[in-house]
C-alpha cells in the first residue's frame, strides 16, 4: 500500500512537558500503520498566545503512514486524550498538556471542516518551522513556498534547544 510521509507538530505545556513529548513520539510510531521515521530535537519556546501561559516544548516527528488524513487525525486526537487533554471551544489557544497537529501530508492541501493542511498557522510559528527544518531541510511546503523563506519572515519568538 501507498505510504505517505506526514509531519506531526507537537507541543506540550503543562505536567512534564520534556516527558510529554517524548512520550508522545513513542506513541506516535505505536499508530497503526505507521512508524516515525525521524523527529526533531525538543524545543522550549515563548506561548504565542493572549493567554499568560508557561513556555511550550515543542518537536516536530515524521511519520510514514497508510493512513488518510482524516484517520491520522482522530489517532492524534486519541493520544491527546490519552494524556488527559481538555478541550474547551472557548479558551482558543489555552494552555495544554498535550497538541498534536498535523502540518504536512505528503504534497496534500486540504481544507475541510475538521482539517486543515498544511497547518493553517504554520507559516506564524517559528517553533514548528525550525524544527521542521531541522529533519527536512529547505524543502517546498505546498501553496506556502520554501521553509526557509517562511523562517526568514516568521515572528521572532524566544526559543532554545533543549540538550537530550
Ligand atoms: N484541525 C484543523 N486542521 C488541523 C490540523 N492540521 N491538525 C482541527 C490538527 N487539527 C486540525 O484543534 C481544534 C480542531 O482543529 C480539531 O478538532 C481539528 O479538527 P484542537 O487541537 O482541539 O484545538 P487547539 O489546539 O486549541 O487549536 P489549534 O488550532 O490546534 O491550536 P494551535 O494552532 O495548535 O495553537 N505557543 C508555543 N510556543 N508552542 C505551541 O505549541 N500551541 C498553541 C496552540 C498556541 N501557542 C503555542 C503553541
Ligand atoms: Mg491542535
Amino acid at each position: 500500500m501507498d505510504r505517505a510521509l506526514a509531519f506531526v507538530g507537537i507541543g506540550s505545556n503543562q505536567g512534564d512537558p520534556v516527558s510529554i513529548v517524548r512520550e508522545a513520539i513513542t506513541c506516535l510510531d505505536h499508530i497503526p500503520d505507521s512508524e516515525v521515521t525521524k523527529y526533531s530535537p525538543l524545543y522550549q519556546s515563548e506561548p504565542v498566545s493572549d493567554i499568560p501561559q508557561d513556555d511550550y516544548v515543542n518537536a516536530v516527528a515524521g511519520i510514514k503512514t497508510s493512513l488518510p488524513p482524516a484517520t491520522l487525525l482522530l489517532e492524534l486526537q486519541s493520544i491527546e486524550d490519552a494524556f488527559y487533554r481538555r478541550r474547551d471551544p472557548a479558551l482558543k489557544w489555552a494552555p495544554r498538556t498535550l497538541d498534536l497537529d498535523i502540518v504536512l501530508y505528503g504534497n496534500q492541501m486540504i481544507d475541510d471542516n475538521h482539517l486543515t493542511v498544511p497547518h493553517r498557522e504554520m507559516a506564524n510559528r517559528l517553533f514548528v518551522l525550525q524544527p521542521l527544518l531541522d529533519i527536512t531541510g529547505d524543502i517546498n511546503i505546498p501553496g506556502l513556498g520554501s521553509l526557509q523563506a517562511l523562517i526568514d519572515r516568521a515572528p521572532t519568538i524566544e526559543m532554545s534547544k533543549i540538550d537530550a
